[in-house]
């Protein structure tokens, strides 16, 4: 072994992280979660104390949590991956640029809107309502922005970088981000890589 453990969750964020660890080639252990009360245990927290995956265990004993954090530092100890392309590149600059926006506001949306109870004290059904909505209507002005950026049918042309893997697993979270045609067609083509869709699948998403 690598040295390298994924602490995940099925149908969470760690997916892209999976994908990123796939795609280098990087063999690594996987402490799978399964639920709130497993990220909430002491042994997690001592780990990452937001409670949160992912968490990523690297070969020297560090542990990083944030996905695009862990993303970069990989990016980093793989160039060769090509997860990103090359430092100091405009290129690059627009992918990096994209994740933050994404891990920064879509990321954020949809867990309000699959947790509308996190976000607010009052736990009526209306109150809840309104987080979904705002949260929904929060995700559809993101996605257009995102979409506004696609060169096509990447998000850097012809070339897939692990900000695609990103995008594609916040539009599954996301049902209407699919009637954006830019979105679409990037989901299908990061899809259409073996990898990925291994990640994918192991985590079950489209399901
Ligand atoms: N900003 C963090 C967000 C991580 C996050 O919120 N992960 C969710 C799963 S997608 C989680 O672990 N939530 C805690 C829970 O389900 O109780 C990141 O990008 O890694």
């Amino acid at each position: 072994m690598s040295g390298y453990t994924l602490y995940w969750k099925p149908g969470s964020g760690s997916m892209v992280v999976e994908a990123a660890l796939l795609l280098i080639g990087l063999p690594f252990d996987n402490v799978r979660i399964e639920n709130t009360a497993g990220l909430a245990r002491p042994d997690f927290l001592a780990l990452n104390p937001a409670g949160k995956v992912p968490v990523l265990k690297l070969a020297c004993g560090e542990v990083m949590a944030e996905s695009v954090a862990i993303l970069l530092a990989l990016d980093d100890l793989f160039p060769e991956a090509r997860l990103l392309p090359p430092h100091g590149t405009p290129a690059r600059h627009k992918a990096v640029q994209w994740l933050v926006f994404m891990t920064a506001n879509i990321y954020p949306d949809a867990l309000r809107y699959y947790y509308p109870e996190r976000h607010t004290v009052d736990h009526g059904n209306q109150a809840l309502d309104a987080i979904k909505h705002q949260a929904a209507r929060d995700m559809d002005h993101d996605f257009a922005q995102l979409a506004g950026a696609i060169e096509g049918p990447f998000l850097l042309g012809q070339r897939m970088t692990i900000a695609d893997v990103y995008a594609a697993m916040l539009a599954d979270w996301h049902a209407p981000a699919m009637d954006l045609p830019e979105i679409s067609e990037l989901s299908k083509h990061v899809l259409e890589n073996p990898t990925v869709a291994e990640a994918w699948r192991h985590h079950g998403f489209g399901t």
